[in-house]
């Protein structure tokens, strides 16, 4: 509504110019809003994606938000963005480092462009490493990577940056990814049948291959994961992590802070399982650079790892290489946060609350401290360093319409009105019990109302239709000249708050031009504040207003009020 209501807006600066003068429709009242075209609203049937906090989300246009479906914010400066929209396309912008924009070439693009090359693709889940690289997951179970590749962390084979997303086939041909995870510099996939596959980067054996090459294509990672069903994997900066069907935790990689969680800071080149951690059940883990978090079934976190900016919760700086508990608060945590690149960690209650701690905009927070966010996504955007996505922003699937949304939601939908407007030939579908509800003139007018159709002549389709969706929403969104049209019948029908929207409207649609048509307006519909608003205009233009068209053909009487009202203000004295 806000974009269209800004396009609204754009369109009539553009055009106000050469409206000099209302038309008359047939009773003779002013309905300027027949000259201009009308603009249909899109009621969108989902909710916004908040992305608020995200500052790069700013070089997009209200429209292009409106749009947004999931989105990923990376790169070490927070400076690239990918977003998918309600029409499943996928566009990216920022600096395009390593082109890890995907669009084959490395030029830096401050507008949205679309990826092309994934057209039709959906996304399922999508990771970046710090080169960066992208590897993402379609719903199909495809994977897809471009960008940095020094490492092999693209896993096709080759160190050439890869410009374009590149559908790795080798090994995952016929398995369906279901979860992706990114280091630095490698890359880790879980498929459906619970077996992980690793490549790229392996000085510390974060591939677990057993050997510090690098891993040029796609491996199953084995060892004692072998015959395990894992369910959630997650990377730090040169570490790698699984949790099993059974809540074990395998890690594996590099453990020079005690990242492993092993009570050791050797590196580990194969999995291994996180002993200390014997008898919980763990549910999902989470990476920071070089910190870990688990969640488990019963609502605790626990944290392990570097320490340097209190990122362990613990009330210290000092690094963990066991796992010791995050007291957070006496409610139960239902989600833990971490990234790769930050020494940022966050948790969420089931009560809502968001914890965060570790390195927050510079300082070291050593315990949770309650924030006013209502996602832990939020802490990323406002206090990580860099300002990145610890996972892919999505709307959420379950999300909760308020009665206001739904009402919303329910304007012109002709599958549940029960009654219908005709309108200039054309229909605007309502319910009655809404109307009744809503406007006092409704509830007279349709009381003992059979019919499901009712015929409107005497206003305009833009201006009924506006009326109406005011019925269900609570503001209009009207070009200056077809909100002359609704103050009309916002008098007709006596609905006050209407026809104040509708002068703030018009007021913001003022100009030499089209003043003396608002005065008369105003006078006409008697909107004193109006009224006064565009008086003083008029006199603060008056060489330029006594010379339009339309104050050569104003109106006998309300001419000779504004002489000896302007000449009461002083406007003619030199
Ligand atoms: C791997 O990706 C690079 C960069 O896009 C490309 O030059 C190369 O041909 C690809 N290799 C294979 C085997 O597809
Ligand atoms: C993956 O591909 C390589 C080379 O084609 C092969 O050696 C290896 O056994 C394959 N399978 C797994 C599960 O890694
Ligand atoms: C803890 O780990 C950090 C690396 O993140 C390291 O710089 C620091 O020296 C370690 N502290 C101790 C006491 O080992
Ligand atoms: C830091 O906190 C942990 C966990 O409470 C504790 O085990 C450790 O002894 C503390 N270290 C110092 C130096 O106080
Ligand atoms: C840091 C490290 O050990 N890198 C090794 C990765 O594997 C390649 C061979 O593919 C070695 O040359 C690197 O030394």
């Amino acid at each position: 509504m806000v974009s269209l209501a800004l396009s609204v807006l754009k369109y009539c600066r553009l055009n106000l110019k050469c409206l000099l003068m209302p038309v008359k429709d047939e009773r003779g009242d002013l309905d300027v809003s027949k000259v201009v075209k009308p603009v249909q609203a899109t009621l969108s049937s989902l909710k916004m994606l908040d992305v608020g906090k995200w500052p790069i989300f700013s070089l997009c246009s209200e429209a292009e938000l409106q749009l947004v479906r999931q989105a990923c914010v990376f790169g070490s400066a927070s400076n690239e963005l990918l977003y998918t929209t309600v029409n499943d396309e996928i566009f990216v912008l920022g600096t395009n480092c390593c082109g890890c924009l995907g669009l084959g070439d490395v030029q830096s693009t401050i507008e949205p462009r679309r990826l092309d090359s994934l057209s039709g693709k959906k996304i399922a889940c999508l990771s970046y490493g710090s080169g960066p690289h992208i590897v993402l997951a379609t719903t199909e179970g495809e994977v897809f990577t471009w960008g940095h590749n020094a490492y092999s962390q693209l896993g096709n084979g080759t160190t050439n940056a890869g410009l374009v997303p590149y559908h790795i086939s080798t090994n995952l041909s016929n398995k369906q990814v279901i979860e992706v995870a990114c280091g630095s510099y490698h890359s880790l996939v879980l498929t459906s049948d619970g077996e992980v596959f690793a490549w790229g980067y392996n000085n510390s054996g974060q591939v677990g291959s057993g050997s510090t090459a690098n891993q040029p294509i796609p491996r199953r990672v084995t060892g004692c994961l072998q015959s395990k069903v894992v369910v959630n994997i997650a990377c730090g900066q040169m570490c790698s992590m699984a949790v099993v069907n059974t809540g074990e935790v395998f890690v594996w990689g590099y453990n020079g802070n005690g990242q492993l969680g092993l009570g050791s800071s050797g590196n580990q080149p194969t999995p291994c399982r996180v002993a200390a951690l014997q008898g919980i059940r763990v549910q999902r883990v989470a990476c920071g650079y070089a910190h870990t978090l688990v969640l488990t079934d019963e609502g605790q976190v626990y944290a392990w790892g570097a320490n340097s900016y209190g990122q362990l919760g613990t009330g210290n700086k000092s690094n963990q290489s066991y796992p010791t508990p995050v007291v957070v608060e006496k409610d139960r945590i239902i989600e833990i946060a971490a990234c790769h690149s930050a020494h940022t960690s966050a948790a969420k209650t089931q009560g809502g609350h968001v914890y965060m701690w570790g390195q927050c905009r510079g300082q070291s927070v050593t315990l949770p401290h309650l924030t006013h966010f209502s996602s832990t996504d939020d802490v990323f955007a406002c206090f990580a360093t860099p300002a990145v996505t610890w996972r892919l922003l999505s709307v959420e699937p379950d999300d909760h319409l308020t009665v206001a949304e739904s009402l919303k939601r329910e304007f012109d939908n002709p599958n549940t009105a029960d009654l219908k407007f005709l309108v200039d030939g054309k229909y605007i579908y309502v319910h009655k019990v809404l109307l009744k509800i809503r406007c006092e003139h409704f509830r007279s007018s349709l009381e003992d109302n059979e019919d499901d159709i009712v015929e409107m002549s005497e206003f305009s389709y833009p201006v009924y239709r506006a009326f109406l969706e005011y019925l269900y929403t609570d503001s209009i969104s009207l070009s200056p000249e077809e909100a002359v049209g609704l103050l009309d019948l916002a008098t007709f029908y006596r609905e006050n708050r209407l026809k104040k929207l509708c002068q703030q409207t018009i007021k913001q649609g003022i100009c030499e031009e089209n003043a003396i048509a608002l005065l008369s307006a105003a006078v006409k519909y008697e909107a004193q504040d109006l009224e006064e608003f565009c008086f003083r205009f008029c006199i603060n233009h008056l060489t330029v207003v006594t010379q339009t068209s339309g104050f050569a053909e104003m109106d006998h009487d309300l001419l000779k009020n504004f002489i000896s009202k302007a000449s009461r203000v002083g406007a003619f004295k030199n």
